[in-house]
């Protein structure tokens, strides 16, 4: 039997009950004391009848997790500690049913934490609750890439101000962008590689890869920090690299104009746009020179392209 590691986080609110069928028939609450943490325990009764006891414990109760021990409940009754959790409040309603006890689950973050093989969209929770969906890709080595971007067919103007950049908007099943809040959530403590993939208007297919990518925080303007480039398209990202994101409402870019009004998008402008992968969704070649959803050293300035993904892993 593991010992668990319980960290302390004291004063939870937790289910109280006992000898309850499931977390749903347990309607009451207690405050636990600052040293206690919510528990649950399965049992089997002699009659063969399985039941739930949910309380407040001390940590070295839970992390003994062996043998005949006591919580406290609001009824006073005492019961035998199988599982305790950490932090979350009420966290005894989400643990799973089990006569075993268990570590407590930890909440992916990204898509890399679940493992998949199959493409789609997930739940990941990027700062712990709430949760997110969010648009997972496995590529052919099996490598679990998180989207941030993804554009196909043009249904969602990406032309918007600082606040929906920052929070994302779209779906995760279409047309998106997860938000630069979550991006530097996720790519603040570990390196990531981000990968950018575009598919033009004959359905060739290039990428751009960079071997670090890293979003700062919105106090310091979501600035971008890009590693070394690998890929067929070109790297067209090197005037950005270093740069402050910048939309139409927040000009953070070095030209005296303002980049995201004039290139009708919002990105890491320099002075102004090599790439624009945020631009108007003006579907292959036109005249409406870098305004259109553009990488540069590979279709230039008058060609916007059918579809691009940015995705993010750690590496
Ligand atoms: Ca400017």
């Amino acid at each position: 039997m593991d010992v668990l590691q319980v960290t302390m986080y004291g004063g939870h609110k937790c289910l109280s009950c006992t000898a309850v069928e499931s977390a749903n028939d347990c309607n009451h609450q207690m405050q636990c004391d600052e040293n206690e943490l919510c528990y649950m325990h399965h049992y089997i009764s002699e009659s063969g009848s399985s039941g739930f006891d949910y309380g407040c414990a001390t940590q070295q109760v839970c992390s003994q997790s062996i043998g005949t021990i006591f919580g406290r409940r609001s009824e006073g009754h005492h019961a035998k500690c199988t599982l305790c959790c950490d932090d979350s409040m009420f966290c005894n309603a989400d643990l799973n049913c089990s006569s075993t006890p268990q570590t407590p689950s930890i909440l992916p973050r990204e898509c890399a934490d679940l493992k998949l093989s199959n493409s789609g969209v997930h739940t990941i929770y990027p700062y712990g609750e709430p949760s997110k969906p969010m648009y997972c890709f496995v590529d052919d080595k099996g490598h679990i890439w998180t989207a941030i971007q993804r554009r196909f067919d043009g249904s969602v103007n990406f032309y918007r101000g600082w606040h929906d950049y920052k929070n994302g908007f779209g779906q995760a099943s279409g047309e998106h962008w997860i938000g630069n809040d979550i991006i530097h959530a996720i790519t603040a403590d570990s390196n990531y590689a981000l990968i950018v993939l575009m598919t033009d208007y004959n359905n060739v297919t290039k990428y751009a890869e960079y071997l670090s990518f890293h979003v700062d925080t919105e106090e310091n303007g979501y600035r971008l920090m890009l590693g070394k480039y690998t890929g067929n398209a070109g790297d067209s990202m090197i005037i950005h690299n270093g740069q402050k994101f910048s939309t139409y409402d927040k000009d953070n870019d070095v030209y005296p104009g303002n980049c995201a009004q004039i290139y009708k998008g919002a990105w890491w402008y320099s002075s102004c746009v090599d790439v624009n992968l945020n631009g108007l969704y003006l579907r292959g070649p036109n005249s409406q020179s870098a305004l259109g959803v553009i990488w540069l050293k590979w279709h230039g300035y008058d060609y916007s392209l059918k579809t691009t993904t940015m995705m993010i892993r750690k590496y």
